[in-house]
């Protein structure tokens, strides 16, 4: 039997929870401790999850714990420092999306892992979700022909506030908490982009941010997508937290419907596929379709580490999706057509 690879978690807030119980699915690894600078949430999480080494710094947990592994699902702020130690300590590193604040941040954070020679992943579940590899399975089919359009909409009205209560003061808030799962879903389905048009608007009042946004991508390849999310779209049933949208390309369509149906029109006809989910004992509507991804993405960087194979959201390879994401701010303050920076 594989050997188990031994993993911590810093930050044990809320939706570290969903990294906990996702670590608890996956056979060949074993989370020995835990680490929150606000030690009630950190104990909490060790006796839920029967996890016995628990610290308030993350610097004592370096210093202590022989790791195969860290996983970081804090906000953006902290992730430089933590991910700098786990680096200085050659531990591998899945850091929870947003990367970090800019562009510029995620970049000395790559520059700093390659230095040390140590994997880092970015924890972009999106693409790793059901829904998504049965589209990109359909689009590598070539069933659709050449893409020539695509829209992913991700629009809600539920209370984020209550859950993720620093939400409400971020300057950038809509695209960098739910933009950037869009932009790097585009990048999967419909490959590397090279113009951004971006349009903000900020609907609820006494927030910081933005709370919707619109964004127009040119593809390398010749598709146009439309990226739209909002969070304050009252509509029933509301469809949080799922992508919808359409696909076309020259020989058919693919229409994301909800619910994880997906309706493929192409040569052959017209076919539907319910997408299904993993059925796992600890998920919860409306979150599975997003803590079923959690494990999925958690499989790939721990089956990357073994392979030693560069993950599908490495931090080199997430350079691309925040390039687009500064792109999209930047054109939405000026009005302009972005072309943003070739990084990968
Ligand atoms: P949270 O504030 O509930 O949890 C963060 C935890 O980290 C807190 O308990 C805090 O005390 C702890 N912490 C902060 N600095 C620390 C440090 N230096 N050392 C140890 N612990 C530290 O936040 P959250 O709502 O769980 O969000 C965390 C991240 O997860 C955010 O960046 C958010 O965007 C992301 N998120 C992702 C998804 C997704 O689908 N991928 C969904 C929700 C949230
Ligand atoms: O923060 C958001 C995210 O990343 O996915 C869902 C979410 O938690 C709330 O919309």
């Amino acid at each position: 039997m594989t050997a188990r690879l031994k993993g911590a978690v810093i930050g044990c807030g809320f939706f570290a929870q969903n990294h906990l119980h996702g670590w608890a699915d996956l056979d060949d690894v074993e989370i020995v401790a835990v680490c929150d600078v606000d030690e009630a949430k950190a104990r909490a999480a060790a006796e839920k999850f029967g996890i016995t080494r628990v610290y308030t710094s993350a610097k004592t947990l370096f210093a202590t714990e022989a790791l195969g592994f860290v996983d970081i699902p804090t906000t953006m702020e902290t992730h430089e420092a933590l991910a700098g130690l786990a680096f200085a300590h050659g531990v591998p590193v899945i850091l929870q999306k947003p990367f970090a604040p800019d562009l510029d941040a995620c970049r000395r954070i790559v520059a700093a892992a390659a230095a040390a020679n140590v994997p880092l992943m970015i924890h972009e579940d999106f693409r790793f979700q059901n829904l998504s590899r049965t589209v990109r399975k359909i689009l590598d089919s070539g069933e659709l022909g050449r893409l020539t359009f695509g829209r992913l909409s991700w629009r809600t009205g539920i209370d984020v506030y209550s859950n993720q209560p620093y939400l409400a003061n971020v300057k950038r808030f809509m695209i960098m908490d739910v933009g950037i799962h869009l932009l790097d879903l585009a990048r999967f389905l419909f490959g590397e982009a090279d113009g951004v048009f971006c349009r903000t608007q900020q609907i609820k009042e006494g927030i910081a941010g933005e709370d919707a946004a619109t964004i127009l991508l040119s593809h390398e390849q010749g598709a146009t997508s439309i990226l739209d999310f909002s969070y304050a779209t009252r509509r029933d049933p509301d469809p949080f937290p799922q992508t919808l949208g359409e696909i076309e390309g020259t020989e058919g369509t693919l229409v994301i419907g909800a619910d994880q149906v997906l309706t493929v029109h192409g040569k052959g006809g017209t076919r539907r596929i319910a997408v299904p989910q993993d059925g796992r004992a600890w998920t919860r509507e409306p979150w599975t379709q997003i803590q079923d991804s959690v494990v999925h993405t958690q499989r790939h960087f721990i089956d990357s580490l073994r392979s030693g194979v560069e993950p599908e959201t490495s931090g080199r390879d997430s350079l691309a999706t925040y390039a687009l994401l500064e792109a999209a701010y930047l054109s939405a303050a000026s009005g302009r057509l972005i072309h943003p920076e070739r990084l990968v």
